[in-house]
């Protein structure tokens, strides 16, 4: 046998719900890592029984387990880069900020609040938690348009506002933002505004039709940006690669039928 020795692989992790169907949550984080070369590791937050067309059933895990599971990765692998995605409540956000508060890995925050479905992922008292406690830990946080309006407390509907809105978020949670456009309306270019370092960036991509009606596309943007820094990428070049690797994932998406009803998901 030859000698054995220690992997060199980059090492991301995700801290975020489990999605049984697989399109976004931790499955999305996974698979997005592994077409990256990056070795994914999880801690889960809570179990949801959905599937891109129904949120069915939520149950958050204990803090205590969320905690443990964390804790158990940085004591045991050299952690390159952190995402966090759905953490259910103000207590499960607390609990991860407690103990990401001591390290200095680069988190990557996805403020997931609302399902593509349309069903809240976090309970109402949870997004005050987001913006005092763990936004103001981040490296990067990565809101839609309905997100950063709820964390600056103003409206952002418009192309006209993106830019301002990432700046003001930027500097009110002392952090850097992409503020993704994907909501703004279809039949124009898209636009996700990265305010990062006192600068504002610009990516525009084509409308994708269909891009608004797959589940799982901020998730995976958002592992995909964790996954290129833990391969020693600066944020800019992360966030751009990122950007054109989900842009693939929805060029080969894939459907299903059931009930009259398309079931898409990104084409890992
Ligand atoms: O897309 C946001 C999201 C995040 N995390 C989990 C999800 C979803 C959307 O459904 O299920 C677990």
């Amino acid at each position: 046998m030859p000698p054995i020795s220690p992997t060199t692989q980059p090492i991301a992790l995700s801290i975020a719900g489990s999605d049984c169907s697989a399109g976004a949550g931790v499955q999305a984080d996974l698979k997005t890592l592994q077409q990256l070369g990056v070795h994914g590791l999880s801690a889960v937050t809570s179990i949801v029984s959905e599937t891109p067309l129904e949120v069915r059933d939520i149950e958050a895990i204990a803090t205590s387990l969320v905690q443990s599971q964390i804790q158990i990765l940085l004591e045991t692998y050299p952690i390159a880069a952190i995402k966090t995605g759905m953490l259910p409540s103000r207590s499960s956000i607390i609990a991860v900020c407690e103990i990401l508060k001591d390290h200095s890995i680069p988190i990557i925050t996805d403020p997931v609040m609302i399902a593509s479905s349309g069903s809240a992922l976090m309970q109402d008292d949870a997004s005050l938690a987001m913006a005092e406690r763990l936004i103001p830990l981040c490296t990067l946080v990565t809101p839609n348009m309905p997100e950063a309006s709820q964390l600056l407390g103003r409206e952002v509907q418009d192309h006209s506002d993106l830019e301002q809105a990432a700046r003001d978020i930027g500097e009110k949670f002392q952090t850097s933002c992409l503020l993704k456009g994907g909501h703004l309306p279809s039949g124009v270019d898209r636009l996700d505004i990265l305010w990062h370092k006192g600068k504002s960036h610009t990516f525009t991509h084509p409308d994708a039709d269909i891009a608004g009606g797959i589940h799982g596309t901020g998730c995976t943007l958002s592992a995909s940006i964790t996954g290129h820094l833990a391969l020693g990428k600066p944020l800019e070049q992360a966030v751009e690669n990122a950007i054109s690797h989900v842009q693939k994932l929805i060029a080969n998406a894939k459907t299903w039928q059931h009930g009259g009803q398309a079931v898409r998901c990104l084409g890992w």
